[in-house]
């Protein structure tokens, strides 16, 4: 069998970023094209990269298009996706065919570790992972973010799952799959933009270098996936969880009745939210991506800086 190679077409920044050693991390495009509305998404794509910079390192927001896996998204880029209606949310699974079929594709967090780690980009970041669905026990929807997070050995930066999810059995599923979960300078794991899931981490470390240690031995320990590190959104940003309960619960069940499943469940669910909420969900959901994607710059650059070290 011919084996193709991945088709990767890396910016010229993130290119000699890599060459250079510089810490660069990667972005997803999901959120951009369909996490938040337009023109939210634009504006927040820009602060998360802002936010990506001013811990030091170089961000790659990640896309497909025309039969490439695109790694650091121009600006032009970035509002073309924020703004073509139709453009697929694409998953681990869907990559190939959406690849082969020359449209573009929209990245989830799955399919963004994929290509991060095809790029040789060892952070990630993005605010809230897909995780076990409420009602997952039956249903069986569990984001296949968690699967690839099996298969990918990246660092994950988030601030935990989206609210919207069954966050005890997210943890369960991390645990019984060997993923590592971190808390960085915090305790709980916690819920996107509200600072906790009402659990425990499983590990918290303060320490940025020795952070960066314990992500370079997880991988030195032969484990064939991903390493989560997750941090809280900042004070100012967070939502009270009794404020969004209400309006998530309504939102699971309108998406029941409607007969609302698979992929369009997350973004249903979301927007329900964001109505309910008269906004105020949205807003702490973009806060609480540039905040993270801030945390995950510094992390980067802690991890390239012991890494440099050690090479002496
Ligand atoms: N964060 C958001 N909104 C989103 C997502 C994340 O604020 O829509 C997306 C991410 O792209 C994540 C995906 O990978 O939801 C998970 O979807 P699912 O549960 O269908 O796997
Ligand atoms: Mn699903």
């Amino acid at each position: 069998m011919r084996r193709e190679h991945p088709p990767l077409a890396v910016s010229e920044e993130v290119a000699t970023a890599l060459h250079a050693g510089t810490p660069v991390v990667a972005l997803e495009s999901n959120v951009i094209t369909h996490g938040l509305a337009f023109p939210d998404n634009v504006d927040a794509a820009r602060k998360v990269e802002a936010a990506v910079r001013s811990g030091g390192a170089v961000p790659a927001t990640v896309a497909i298009d025309a039969g490439r896996l695109l790694v650091g998204l121009g600006d032009d880029e970035v509002e073309r996706f924020a703004t073509t209606p139709g453009i697929p949310k694409v998953s681990s699974r869907d990559m190939a065919a959406v690849l082969a079929g020359g449209g573009p594709g929209a990245t989830t967090v799955a399919s963004s570790v994929v290509i991060a780690e095809l790029a040789g980009i060892t952070f990630f970041t993005s605010a809230g992972i897909g995780g076990v669905h409420r009602g997952g026990e039956r249903s069986m929807d569990v984001s296949a973010d968690l699967v690839q997070f099996t298969r990918s050995r990246v660092a994950v930066v988030c601030a935990g799952a989206k609210k919207i999810l069954d966050l005890g059995r997210t943890l369960e599923f991390l645990e019984t799959h060997c993923v590592p979960v971190v808390a960085y300078r915090s305790a709980d794991f916690p819920a996107f933009y509200c600072t906790s899931s009402g659990h425990r981490s499983p590990q918290r470390i303060d320490d940025p270098a020795v952070l960066a240690r314990a992500v370079d031995l997880h991988f030195a320990l032969g484990h064939p996936g991903a390493f989560l590190i997750t941090t809280p959104p900042r004070e100012a940003d967070a939502v009270d969880p009794d404020l969004v309960e209400d309006a998530i619960r309504d939102a699971g069940a309108a998406a029941d009745r409607d007969g609302v499943h698979g992929p369009a469940v997350t973004t249903f669910v979301m927007r329900a939210v964001d109505r309910a909420t008269g906004g105020r969900s949205a807003r702490a959901n973009a806060a609480v991506l540039a905040s993270t994607a801030e945390d995950a710059g510094v992390l980067a650059v802690a991890h390239a800086r012991a890494r440099t070290e050690g090479d002496r």
